[in-house]
């Protein structure tokens, strides 16, 4: 049960997602195409659900695991370098996890890196004993030193961590890299990766109970559906009979094909759903074993 609300159930389900940042658009544009919409107040942190009864908060990205933590929210849209992050500081002050990560939602991609000057060779982990290291990130960090048996003093900082070295307050960062030009600037490059993140939908370990429980399911269902429509497409093409086997071979992430008889030939038109990128490349192989006609049509909506 909730510790806040007095434990008592609501019967809205509850959203947190960044307010302004990198994850902010993506996330309202996911759910928006899950079907939910929402009435804007003049605050802006608050977001009533129109189409469902479901609400969106406001919120920085860091403020999310700690939401959930205390039932403020039932769901939030974070990275999970930030919600590992929070477990990790749960974990080490003793406390049970109450939130994880339950889809993968495909943007927002980064890694979390330890970086080192561009003069300095890595030669690996034990070369960071007794060194001084800046991070956001202390729990995540630290773990992952006490795995590899080093000892290093934590720098822990908010922001502009990678400077830090230049700074004279560490000799190497633990920060998030994406393009990597951040580091390139300040005359650092990535030595070792400790996790690869992307935004995930974060929910409760404990499904929900109440009438939540249900809108979740609903929410999460939509989400499957768009999630895997977002790299589908109806693959159409005609081939001879004969050549139907070779052709799928080439199609491994496809479903199941709907075959047509060509009238008045030993010709079939096939209609494939294929789950992977359709490439240049793949298209020309298909040619190449003899489909002919060959169109690529983007998915709008699927119900499985
Ligand atoms: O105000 P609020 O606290 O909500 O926002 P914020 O400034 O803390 O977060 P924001 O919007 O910068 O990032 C939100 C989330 O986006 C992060 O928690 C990650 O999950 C994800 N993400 C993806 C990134 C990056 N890529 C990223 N490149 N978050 C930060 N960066 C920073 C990184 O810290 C470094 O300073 O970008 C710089 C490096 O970028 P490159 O491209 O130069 O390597
Ligand atoms: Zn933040």
């Amino acid at each position: 049960m909730s510790p806040v609300n007095g434990g008592a159930t609501r019967d809205r389900l509850r959203i947190a997602i960044q307010k302004s940042g990198r994850l902010s658009d993506p996330a309202r544009s996911l759910l928006a195409s899950c079907g939910l919409s929402w009435r804007e107040s003049r605050d802006k942190l608050f977001c009533y659900g129109e189409t469902l009864p479901v609400d969106l908060l406001l919120v920085r990205d860091d403020d999310i695991p700690g939401l959930l933590a205390d039932g403020v929210c039932d769901y939030g849209i974070v990275g999970r370098n930030v919600l590992d992050e929070a477990a990790a500081d749960r974990a080490q002050r003793g406390l049970p996890q109450v939130s994880k990560a339950v889809r993968g939602l495909g943007f927002g991609g980064c890694r979390l890196d330890i970086a080192i000057p561009e003069s300095a060779e890595w030669t690996g982990p034990a070369q960071l004993q007794g060194s001084r290291i800046a991070t956001s990130y202390p729990g995540l960090l630290q773990q992952w030193l006490d795995a590899n048996g080093v000892e290093a003093t934590i720098v822990n900082l908010s922001g502009s961590v990678e400077i830090a070295p230049r700074l004279g307050q560490a000799d190497v960062i633990c920060d998030l890299v994406s393009s990597g030009a951040t580091l390139t600037a300040n005359q650092l490059k990535p030595a070792v990766t400790l996790m690869t993140s992307e935004a995930v939908l974060a929910g409760p370990v404990t499904p929900l109970a109440d009438v939540r429980g249900d809108l979740a399911s609903l929410l999460l269902r939509r989400l499957d559906g768009v999630l895997r429509l977002r790299d589908s497409r109806l693959v159409m093409f005609q081939s001879r009979r004969d050549g139907v086997d070779a052709l799928l071979k080439l199609l491994p992430d496809a479903e199941a094909p709907t075959l047509l008889q060509v009238d008045g030939s030993d010709k079939v038109a096939l209609q494939v759903l294929c789950h992977g990128e359709m490439t240049w490349p793949r298209l020309e192989a298909l040619k190449q074993a003899g489909a002919a006609g060959l169109m690529v049509l983007p998915v709008e909506r699927m119900l499985a």
